[in-house]
């Protein structure tokens, strides 16, 4: 006989070892086979992209960019820079994306970067590619900056990039910044490191968000339903995606009178899904119980409701 233990936790490990060990499975006089797994909720995904190593003694050095983001879309960029433990008043870290993931498209000079995210001692600036030069973004409430002694970590939501699902970027920390006579700042004596290396290209980096739907609206109408007539549901929603009235979504209807299901009709339009049925003469008296559902990208919103018949 072969038995088989399962345990997915370290405290479900050590419980089945001390009850083997306690003889609770009898004795071993057959084969053993102990199954692990793991049932912790799935952790954030982490991409990781590496550069090259002490390129530049004299500038901060860049050894990687780690970058993940949450189901809404708020993305993490890690930039590690090992021998500048603090953001000094002669540095700056910038950060191009090409969220278009397309280098035809923004600024020429930057391999296609739609954005650009400026992180100072003291402020970080999201600028937007304007066709000719960089603009402050129109939109930049995500975006926020830390530094520590492992570098510096900026977060930036899509709905600020435009809605991007992938990104095409890189990053540069420089140091040695001087400021002139006329408050301009002076490269001179400027040392920096990018990431990718020049000439490398960007990092590539997906979006993937889960998509949510919210409701706004429902009713259902007559109400309490009436026999002979039809009854309509009206649900309506919002999608996470565009932040506008949920669209291209299957909508589902049921209705039962005691069990027996309603024949129905649907429809979806400006971001209401409605439910039609008709209401059997003979069911005065009964009670309806019906379910409105949008699905949209595995996502599902539903609302239910039951009315006495009149
Ligand atoms: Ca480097
Ligand atoms: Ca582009």
């Amino acid at each position: 006989m072969t038995r088989i233990f399962y345990a997915s936790t370290l405290f479900g490990a050590m419980s089945l070892v001390a009850a083997v060990d306690s003889g609770m499975f009898g004795e071993r006089d057959e084969r053993r086979i102990l199954f692990t797994s793991n049932n912790a909720p799935a952790p954030e995904i982490t991409q990781s992209f590496v550069d090259s190593t002490g390129e530049d003694p004299n500038a901060p050095d860049i050894t990687g960019i780690n970058v993940s983001n949450t189901d809404g879309g708020l993305i993490t960029f890690h930039v590690a820079i090992s021998n500048r433990p603090t953001l000094t008043s002669d540095m700056t870290v910038l950060l191009w994306l090409d969220t278009d993931a397309n280098p035809a498209t923004g600024d020429p000079q930057s391999l296609g970067a739609e954005y650009v995210i400026e992180v100072d001692p003291g402020v970080v600036s999201l600028f937007k590619w304007d066709g000719t030069t960089y603009q402050s973004a129109p939109a930049a409430t995500t975006v926020t900056y830390g530094y520590d002694a492992t570098g510096a970590t900026v977060r930036v939501g899509i709905q600020d990039l435009g809605g991007t699902k992938l990104i095409n970027f890189g990053a540069d920390a420089i140091s040695g910044i001087t400021t002139d006579a006329s408050g301009n700042a002076d490269f001179t004596n400027a040392h920096d490191d990018l990431a990718p290396d020049a000439n490398h290209g960007f990092y590539n980096y997906s979006v993937i968000t889960k998509l949510t739907l919210k409701q706004t609206a429902f009713a259902y109408t007559p109400k309490p339903a009436k026999a002979g007539a039809r009854e309509t549901a009206t649900l309506a929603a919002t999608e996470s995606d565009t932040s506008g009235p949920v669209a291209n979504a299957t909508v589902t209807c049921v209705a039962t009178i005691k069990g027996v299901r309603l024949r129905a009709t649907h429809s979806l339009a400006g971001g209401v899904a409605s439910c039609f049925w008709k209401v059997p003469k003979t069911a005065k008296g009964k009670t309806l119980i019906g379910k409105i559902t949008i699905t949209l990208k595995g996502t599902t919103l539903a609302h239910g409701f039951t009315t006495k018949i009149h």
